[in-house]
Order: C-alpha cells, then structure tokens, then sequence
C-alpha cells in the first residue's frame, strides 16, 4: 500500500521511538511508535543504540525491554516490504540482543507478533503478561519469520510446536507460551513495566547469567525432530494449496536443524527474500491493509454508531438462521419473527441445527447451548420488535413481500431503530421510500451460509442517514464480518461483478470449454472451487430465478447462454439434487463429470450454430479475469465501490478469490491494466456488446495510473 515508510511518531511529536532511561542498575528501554510499536527503522535503530549505550555503561547491570501503549510490538513495519531496505536489518538488531553481555529481559503485554516476537525470543529472559498475544504470522503475508525465529522458536519449543505455530500464523497467550517454553515467566497486571522491573530484580538478586536462545537445547534429539519435521513437509505440501511460504518455513527449520546457528540465520534470510520477492507477498500484503482500509468510510468517520444492544431477525430461512446465529454467536439477544407457528417452530430449529451440529462435533457443550439458546426468542407477532435496537429481515427475496414487512416495522418499531433488509438485489432506495422513516433503512447483504462467510456488504440507500451507516459498520464487527460499503444497483459491488464474468465463462462453454475444464483452470488459479461447482452448490434454482425474473429486461440482442436453462428444466439443481453439471452418486459432495452434460451442452452449440474451438487454460482465466475487472472498474467508476480495495476484500471474502493474489483490482495491476485492456479490446473484436471497455479502465492506461491510484492510502 503506502510507498512511502511510516515515519514514527510523525508530526508535531519529536519523541524518538526507543528510549532509555537508569532505574538503578536496570536500563529501561522503552517502545514507543503508536499505534503498535512496529519496527520501522527508527525502532530498529533506536534498539541497536540502546544496547550499545548497555554495553558501554558499566553501571548497567540488566537491559529491560518493553513497550508502550497497547502493545509490546506487533512486527515489522509491514508498509516497508519492498521499498529499499534500510540499516539496520532486524535480524541484526536481534543478533545484537542476544549477544549482549548483560541479560536482557523482555517485557511482553498485547501483541508481540512476528519481529517483535524475535526480539522477545532473542533476549534472555522473558515475562508475559494475561491478555499477551505472541505469534509468528509472517506466513499470512507470504513470508516467513526473518529475525531468527525459525531458527530460534524450534530450539526453545522444539520443532513441532515452533512449526505448528509459524504455518497457522495463530497468536497464543502467555499460558500456552510459557508452556510452550517461549516465555519464562506469566506475570501479573497490565503494566510491563511494573512487572518486568520486579523480574529484573529478582534476576538480578539472582546473579542471573545471560543466558541465549541460540543455545537452547529444543534440537538436541537430532533425530525425533527430524522425524517430526519430515512428518510435517509432507503434511504441509499437501494442505499448503498453492501457497509459497509455508514450505520456505519447513526449509528455513531444516537448516536449524542442519547448520551452526549463524549459517542457519543466514540460509533463514536467504529464504525470507525468495518470500519478499513473490507475488504472493504483494498479494497478501495488499489484502492486510485493504481489509482495514474498508473500515475508513465516511460514513463511519462522520458519525458515531447509534447504541445496539438487542437483535430482530425477520424470517427463519437458512438466511434468517444463519443472520441469528451470527448474532447470538456475538452476544447479543435476537428476537427472530416469523408469520405462523409452523414457521416459527422451523426458524428456531434451524438456529438450533447449528448448535447441535457443534455439540455433535465436540466443539460445544449442552450447557454452553442451552446459555446461547436462552437469548433467542421466537415470536409470531411483529410486536416483539417494538423495543429492539436493530431490525434485519431476511424473508423471500421479492419487492412486493420485502414492502409488506417493512411497512410493519415502520408501524411497530421504535424511533431511532435501524431498519435493514438483507437483500441480494432489490432496490433498497424503493424500500426506503415505503417508509415514514427512509433515513433508518439501510442494506445489510449476508452471504450464505451467514453465521461462516466473513463478507457483509454494507447498501447505503440515498436518504440513509450518517449514523445509521456507521452502526452498521460497528455491527458488522461486533458479527467478526468484514464489511464493505456498497451503492445501491443490480447486485450491488459482488452479485453485480458476479453476473459479467459468469456470463463470460457460460460463453467460453458454449463455445468449446467444457465446464470442467473452466473449473480446473480456476482451480488451478487459486479459487477452492470453478463457477460450475459453485452453481451446484448454491443450488441452480436461485440463478434459473434470477434469470426468468431478469428476461423482460434483457436486452435482446445480447448474447444468452441457454445451456444452464436446459440443465435446469431437467430439475438438475446441483449437489442438492444429485446432479446439476456434475453428478453426485450417493449424495457425494464431489462431483464428477457427467457426459449428458456435455451433451446437452453440444446440442446448444449446434442450434446455436456454434462450432466449438479449444480453449487454452490460460485463455480461459484471461477472458474471466478480464471480465471481473473491467466489471469491477466500472462499479469503480459509478460509486457504486468507494475504491478499487473494496471490490478486492468484497471478492476475497465473498466469492472464493484466492487472498494470496490480493483481489481482481490488485490482481489487474500486478498483470498490467494495458495488458487487461488490450485483451477486452481484442475480445470485443467478437461481442462489442459484451466486452465494452470500462471508462476508468481506459482512463488509467491512458495515464499510465493503475488501481491502487485509487486507493487513498497507496
Ligand atoms: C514480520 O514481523 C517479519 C519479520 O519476521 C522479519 C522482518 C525482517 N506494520 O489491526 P489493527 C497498523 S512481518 C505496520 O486495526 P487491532 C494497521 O494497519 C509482521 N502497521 O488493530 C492499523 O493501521 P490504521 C508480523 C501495522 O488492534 C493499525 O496498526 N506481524 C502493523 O485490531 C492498527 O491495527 C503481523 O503480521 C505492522 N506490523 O490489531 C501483525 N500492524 O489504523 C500484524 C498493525 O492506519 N498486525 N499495523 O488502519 C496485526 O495482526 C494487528 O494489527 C494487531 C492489532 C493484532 C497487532
């Protein structure tokens, strides 16, 4: 994102990141680059010059580290990945800790993650603190531990704990650390450096020596961690799905396990820059900061969230079901309505099919259901909604009965209570407009199933009001959604995108793919499933509706693919029917190839006088990736996306994109927009109907901008 480094503590603040201060024979050194202390290369600097002045201080007895505000420190400072690098390196500064001769301690509290878990790991003694989070992450930026933690970790944790901990990415507390043998000690308090100073007074009444984690003996049974490692290179090529750096971190490990530390070290950062150099780091790195950037609308920066405490959900459905337990998940009270008894009793059991599935599973007790359960009530009557703060309705996607509910909430809802529809596609500016109070209705659109898909596109109707908007923000992560701000249109940012390159691969089908093949070559790209296979997961149904409501207002001289139409009429709806493009024998969730598809499809070839060619793998993701972007341009362009960064997070999160290519936008700047637009204007060649070239696509070459342009913090 940003090219340029994060200057610490930038503004009228002149307060260096690191500073040191006597507390007897104690050196305090503190952190401090707001918001999370990263390690930019004043911190890295600032670390370095505090262990000299240690060194060269004969009145230094012991060097405690620690940081302020909210964390210890959560890393390198991801915004300088590929900028040039600057002295000194972090690994060194590192080095530097550990081979000072007087101990040093680190004080952990909040997240010490990734580089700034290496500095803890290459002091001598370290204290953490309840509420700590530590971590090596590195690898959902497409990277590995690059300060000595893959040489470090395995040789205080062994090779298995260390490893587990470098492939999931996941933060432990200071427990599990300790038990790990990753820290020393779990302290008390909030306060590092209360407690790291009681630490280091014991430490120091004990003569404590320095004692150095390149020394520590997790690798000393040679050969037990080299059979676990093993057992983990294979695990880790089979479930790394195209990923790069998770087995950089199996080979950064073998060389501890292989080499003298300071080889190992160097073998570690050769490794780290294969990581830096990849697609793939770009890619995830992109996807860390987009995810944060869809937070910043303005909307949620004018205005403060309305409080919410209680839920509505109108309609049991899979989606009203779905939308409940996401919110009961959160904590809140839900008050589910539905129109009958029968009704009602289905949307409770649907609720109650989650849990028991997690009950089933282990992963839930009876008690801890029965606790959820208790802040669920099931009503008949619109009444039980007079006093929630909220109100989602999640029934039958039509105009008609989404008015019908909306008048009555207008009619039973308190003033100030946020009315939102979870529409796909309807226009919430007409739903708006039903009700006496157009400026509480916004869009709320879940994906399925709700209460697992992270994405929740946020509608913003004209007449909304600020806070309204900015309350369903706040919603969505109180859900653990990753919300994005859409306009109102057909679709709105992902449906909309959806249906242009769907059509695009239906038009690959019927001109010589098989749907197999188009699955394969998507598959092969990163997506866990191809167009086709989705469709039979979602049910054929839902789009065979969409498209009969949609065909008094299609254009006709457009081009329409009829092969998903015959599909259908057979009443192959997919995996739920045993067949769809694929067969599913005995209710199989992997389908296979099923050669009366393929005949169908070649009989609509032939009436539509279509004699099929051969398509390349990589003609097929072109034509696709071709039409998602320019789609995705032009809802840039209409206001429809704020940025190009919110069509990318509403596709990694939504539609199955693979987060190491960082989203279509990202995806189309790393490829070229001259590259994407030369493509659309040789296709056009064929339907200038179909690949008409977006305005702001057209634009950017012509100035030579790409997308991140676009994006305000890049
Ligand atoms: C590494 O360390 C490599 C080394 O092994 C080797 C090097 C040689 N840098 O998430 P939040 C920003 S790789 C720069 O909203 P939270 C973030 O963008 C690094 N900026 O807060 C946001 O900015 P803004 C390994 C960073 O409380 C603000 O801080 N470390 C960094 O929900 C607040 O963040 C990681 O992967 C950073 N490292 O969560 C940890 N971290 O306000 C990544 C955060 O402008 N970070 N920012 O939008 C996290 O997981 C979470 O940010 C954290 C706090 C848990 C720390």
């Amino acid at each position: 994102m940003s090219q340029a480094v994060a200057t610490p503590n930038a503004g009228a603040d002149t307060t260096p990141p690191v500073t040191q201060r006597r507390e007897g024979a104690v050196l305090v050194v503190t952190i401090s680059n707001p918001p999370v202390n990263a390690l930019g290369v004043a911190v890295r600097r600032g670390l370095q010059a505090a262990i000299a002045e240690a060194e060269a201080d004969a009145a230094v007895a012991l060097v405690l580290i620690h940081g302020a505000g909210r964390a210890f420190i959560a890393g390198a400072d991801i915004r300088e990945f590929g900028q040039p690098p600057q002295a000194p390196a972090l690994p060194d500064v590192c080095r530097a800790i550990e081979q000072c001769s007087k101990p040093v301690v680190a004080a952990i509290h909040g997240p010490a993650l990734g580089g700034g878990l290496e500095i803890a790991l290459s002091a001598h003694y370290r204290l953490a603190l309840p509420g700590s989070k530590l971590g090596l992450p590195e690898v959902q930026l497409g990277l590995l531990p690059g300060s000595g933690g893959t040489q470090r970790a395995p040789r205080l944790a062994g090779v298995k704990a260390a490893v587990e901990l470098m492939l999931s990415g996941r933060h432990i507390g200071a427990e599990e650390a300790a038990k790990l043998g990753l820290v020393d000690r779990v302290g008390a308090g909030t306060d590092p450096l209360s407690a790291g100073l009681a630490y280091a007074a014991e430490l120091l009444a004990q003569s404590a020596p320095v004692r150095r984690s390149c020394d520590a003996p997790g690798l000393a049974d040679r050969a037990a961690a080299q059979a676990e490692l093993d057992a983990l290179r294979a695990d880790t090529a089979k479930k790394s799905k195209g990923l790069f750096s998770p087995m950089k971190i199996i080979e950064a490990v073998q060389a501890a396990l292989e080499l003298p530390f300071d080889e190992g070290m160097k073998r570690e950062r050769e490794l780290f820059w294969q990581c830096i150099d990849s697609p793939q780091r770009a890619g995830l790195i992109h996807a860390f900061f987009a995810e944060r950037e869809v937070l910043k609308v303005p909307e949620a920066q004018a205005a403060q969230p309305r409080p919410f405490a209680t839920l509505g959900v109108v309609g049991g459905g899979t989606m009203g079901a779905g939308i409940a337990v996401s919110a009961l998940d959160a904590g809140l009270p839900v008050t589910m309505v539905e129109r009958d008894a029968e009704s009602i009793a289905r949307g409770r059991a649907n609720v109650e099919k989650v849990y028991d599935g997690l009950v089933a599973k282990g992963r839930m007790t009876p008690e801890a259901k029965a606790a959820v359960m208790a802040r669920y009530t099931g009503s008949t009557s619109y009444e039980a909604l007079a006093q929630v703060d909220l109100v989602i309705e999640a029934v039958f996607e039509e105009m008609g009965v989404k008015k019908a509910v909306f008048a009555e909430l207008d009619r039973v809802c308190k003033p100030g209570a946020v009315l939102a529809t979870n529409t796909s596609y309807l226009d919430i500016d007409e739903i708006a407009a039903s009700v006496s109070r157009p400026q509480d209705v916004v869009g709320l659109h879940f994906f399925s199933p709700a209460n697992i898909m992270k994405l929740l596109e946020i509608v913003v109707p004209a007449q909304v009001s600020a806070d309204v908007v900015a309350t369903a923000f706040a919603l969505a992560q109180k859900l653990k959604k990753v919300p994005v701000r859409a306009g109102v249109c057909d679709g709105f940012i992902g449906n909309r995108i959806l249906a242009v390159y769907r059509a695009a691969a239906d038009h690959m089908m019927e001109d010589g793919a098989s749907p197999y093949q188009i699955d394969q070559a998507l598959r092969d790209f990163g997506y866990p499933m191809g167009p086709f296979q989705v469709s039979d997961l979602a049910g054929g149904d839902i789009g065979w509706a969409t498209r009969k409501r949609r065909a008094a207002t299609r254009d006709p001289k457009a081009r329409y693919v009829q092969i998903a139409d015959r599909i259908c009429e057979r009443g192959w709806f997919g995996q739920k029917t045993g067949r769809g493009y694929y067969l599913y024998p005995a209710g199989a969730r992997t389908g296979e190839m099923d050669p009366e598809v393929l005949a169908i499809v070649d009989a609509e070839r032939e009436r539509a006088g279509i004699t099929p060619r051969a398509f390349s793998n990589d003609e097929i993701l072109r034509r696709y990736m071709a039409a998602m972007v320019n789609e995705g341009a032009n809802v840039v362009h209409q206001g429809i996306a704020l940025r190009p960064l919110d069509v990318d997070v509403t596709f990694v999160y939504g539609y199955g994109f693979p987060r190491y290519r960082g989203g279509p936008m990202k995806y189309a700047d790393m490829v070229g927009l001259p590259q994407i637009l030369a493509d659309i204007e040789a296709f056009a060649k064929e339907d200038p109907l179909f690949w008409k070239p977006s305005p702001l696509l057209v634009e950017l070459v012509a100035k030579g901008a790409n997308f991140a342009s676009l994006n305000q913090s890049e």
